[in-house]
């Protein structure tokens, strides 16, 4: 017998400190989870991928949903929004030591606005009493229909493996997005692309042109921590391979071994770097294309 796989994109949404990178840390059970909480200027990213025989979860950072006090958070909202609405699951997750806030309504106006479902997420009950949850509960029930309500301990681990239960319910059929060993679209991608592509313009001097791309294709944590980071450079002529490589791959090896000497810095763990180049006549064209379609800025 066959037995279906079940995946979806899920995104966590609350206001700052209520534990969201705990949670997704818990889940993903690798530091590497972690999102950096400068303000960011991306599209939503993948904050770490949890997969099991019969499901893949991917979890969505959704930036931007809170009051906006500029344009561009406006603009950043309107995103949101538009990934609220495309994602299978949002989780709204407050802290239950603190009372419902201007912050919370805001959200849960937001949240009117979609057909999505969405699970409320009690957070740090290890830090309340069960009577007082209880209180707690009736209160958010009169403010929106949630699809369930959770309460957990995403710092002591309480529920959250029932939870994980409760999301896989609520997955549609679908295919596995991501191999099971890639557990997040790495916050600091973009760093360790500047890097790798600083390191190849200081090495080949003036000889390629300061248009050669970096892409990474994995980041991947595996056994005694350490990172493995495959990239490739890109660039658009045969001549500007040749350069890089350099004679008996001279160039892009000291390319590696000084990048991944800050990468290690950055991430702080061991790191092994692979890297290739490729060339792509019109990389160019193609990745403004993606910029239209609302890929990574
Ligand atoms: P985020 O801003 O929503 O990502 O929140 P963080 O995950 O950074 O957590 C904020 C703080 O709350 C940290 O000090 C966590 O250790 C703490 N925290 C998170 N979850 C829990 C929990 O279940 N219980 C308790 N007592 N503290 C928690
Ligand atoms: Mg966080
Ligand atoms: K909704």
């Amino acid at each position: 017998m066959k037995h279906t796989f079940k995946s979806g994109f899920v995104s966590i949404i609350g206001r700052p400190n209520v534990g969201k990178s705990t949670f997704l840390n818990r889940v993903i059970g690798q530091k590497i989870a972690i999102m950096s909480d400068k303000p960011q200027t991306t599209r939503n990213k993948i904050q770490g991928v949890y997969t099991e025989d019969d499901a893949q979860v991917v979890f969505i950072d959704t930036p931007g949903i809170h009051k906006p006090k500029h344009k561009l958070g406006d603009f950043m909202m309107k995103v949101a929004q538009n990934t609220l609405k495309e994602v299978d699951l949002i989780l709204f997750m407050v802290n239950v030591e603190e009372g419902f806030g201007r912050g919370d309504e805001f959200i849960i106006e937001k949240l009117k606005e979609t057909k999505t479902p969405v699970f409320l997420i009690l957070n740090k009950i290890d830090k309340v009493h069960p009577e007082e949850l209880l209180k707690i509960i009736d209160k958010y029930r009169t403010l929106y229909p949630f699809a369930e309500i959770v309460p957990i301990s995403a710092l002591a681990g309480n529920n959250v493996d029932n939870l994980l239960g409760v999301i896989k319910k609520y997955l549609p059929e679908g295919p596995q997005y991501y191999p099971a060993d890639q557990v997040t679209d790495h916050p600091e991608r973009f760093i360790i692309e500047e890097l790798v592509r600083e390191k190849v313009l200081h090495l080949t001097r003036e000889e390629v042109p300061h248009s050669i791309a970096v892409a990474i294709d994995s980041i991947q944590r595996r056994e005694g921590n350490a990172v493995y980071v495959a990239a490739t450079v890109i660039v658009e002529r045969d001549s500007q391979k040749g350069i890089v490589i350099g004679k008996q791959g001279k160039v892009l090896k000291e390319v590696g071994k000084r990048a991944r000497k800050d990468i290690e810095m950055l991430l702080g763990s061991k790191v092994f770097l692979e890297l290739w180049v490729k060339v792509q006549k019109d990389w160019r064209n193609k990745m403004s294309n993606l910029r239209d379609l609302g890929f990574r800025e």
